[in-house]
């Protein structure tokens, strides 16, 4: 049996300041999904929450998602088990699930508008012939104050899910939860809900084989775990703290007889670049715009732009661009506070530090700059010798 485990497709994000939507990339993204489905022979398709960006959709939002269902559960009759996550509205899930669940009888996409009945627990757990998939969707911890005992609240909704599990089943086991250990990308909303503990379902390894999770946006297998505990993350870059982060999504093969899965993620392709750029002065502006030029169709650009080195029509036609913009007037300042510790430290190179610095958070250090800076460091030793 195989899975396609996927998680926070995000349909409908924007970027801060653009009004473009990103449509296209979603549809690339999609599209390649579908391909994998079909070559790969996947039996079902996970969705671990964070379906859609906002809680009401665009239309053009909406009918890209009904066109991707069509296609998998319709033609390639391969069913879709989804839950609802932090940015999903689940009213919004509930009602789209209607028409979901009739393309395939074996569809099916959770939410929570309030803490389930016993009743809703049935509809929580999809048997299938060999294997069992459950999930626990996203409950706002704001809305239902259960803040502070959500572990104990989770639990005891994992017991009621594998008790409804038939005995020979493995299952599978979905939510969209914060794991302890678990790295974040930097574009998740935080909220009050409660880290969960990364052996929260050791209780129950005998039938749970995969807990396929979402709201990370980073890949990343949880280690030390009593069950094989994953985050695909997103399968677009959703904001820039994943610029440099590759997109995935996990097939996951169950054998009945051997039940460690076998995972193998498969990279996704990349529609468009996040790039943040610091424009220090005039030359990196002239430097910036050649490459704007050429790369605007394929990259989302955040400046970090120095405003006090740069002149009024420059401004200008920086406020022109298709760009993210952020106005700083302290970088240098800023990098020296941060260096002149190192300084005293009988550092022979700092410029090395600030240029590691720098390659870390992706800034761009221009040649005026790095002399800036060596002005800065003779000053500061000087001053450091004097006292
Ligand atoms: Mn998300």
């Amino acid at each position: 049996m195989k899975l396609l485990h996927t998680a926070d497709w995000h349909i409908d994000v924007k970027l801060a300041q653009i009004e473009k939507p990103r449509l296209d990339e979603h549809k690339e993204v999609l599209d390649y999904i579908v391909s994998i489905i079909e070559s790969q022979k996947i039996d079902i398709l996970l969705i671990s929450g964070d379906i859609f960006h906002r809680p009401i959709p665009s239309f053009e939002a909406e009918k890209l998602f009904a066109e991707f269902v069509v296609k998998v559960s319709g033609d390639l009759k391969v069913p879709i088990f989804g839950i609802a996550g932090n940015h999903d509205s689940a009213m919004k899930v509930d009602s789209i699930s209607i028409l979901f669940n009739k393309i395939n009888h074996n569809n099916r996409l959770l939410s929570l508008t309030r803490s389930p009945e016993e009743k809703d627990f049935d509809n929580m757990v999809l048997n299938l012939e060999g294997f069992s998939v459950a999930g626990v969707p996203y409950l706002s911890p704001y809305k239902y104050n259960y803040k502070n005992v959500y572990r104990d609240i989770f639990e005891k909704w994992v017991r009621k899910l594998y008790d409804r599990v038939p005995k020979d089943n493995v299952l599978i086991f979905l939510s969209h939860d914060t794991v302890a250990d678990a790295k974040f990308s930097g574009s998740e909303y935080m909220d009050a809900s409660e880290k969960l503990n990364k052996d929260i379902l050791g209780n129950y390894i005998d039938k749970i084989v995969y807990w396929a999770l979402g709201h990370i946006h980073e890949y990343q297998k949880i280690e030390d775990t009593p069950i094989p505990t994953v985050y695909p993350g997103s399968i677009i870059k959703v904001d820039f703290g994943e610029k440099n982060s590759k997109k995935y999504v996990v097939v996951v093969e169950i054998e009945k007889k051997d039940r460690m899965p076998s995972l193998k993620p498969v990279e996704l392709p990349s529609p468009r670049n996040l790039e943040e750029v610091v424009i220090y002065g005039e030359q990196d502006l002239e430097r910036f715009l050649e490459r704007y030029k050429e790369e605007k169709e394929k990259t989302y650009f955040k400046l970090k732009i120095d405003k006090t080195r740069l002149h009024d029509r420059s401004i200008k036609k920086i406020s022109e661009l298709d760009v993210i913009k952020e106005f700083a007037g302290r970088i240098t300042k800023d990098i020296s506070e941060s260096i002149s510790g190192y300084v005293s430290k009988n550092i022979k190179d700092p410029i090395k530090v600030v240029e590691k610095y720098c390659q870390e958070k992706n800034l761009f250090l221009s040649e005026d700059e790095k002399n800036k800076l060596r002005e800065i460091i003779e000053l500061l030793r000087r001053k450091n010798e004097e006292n």
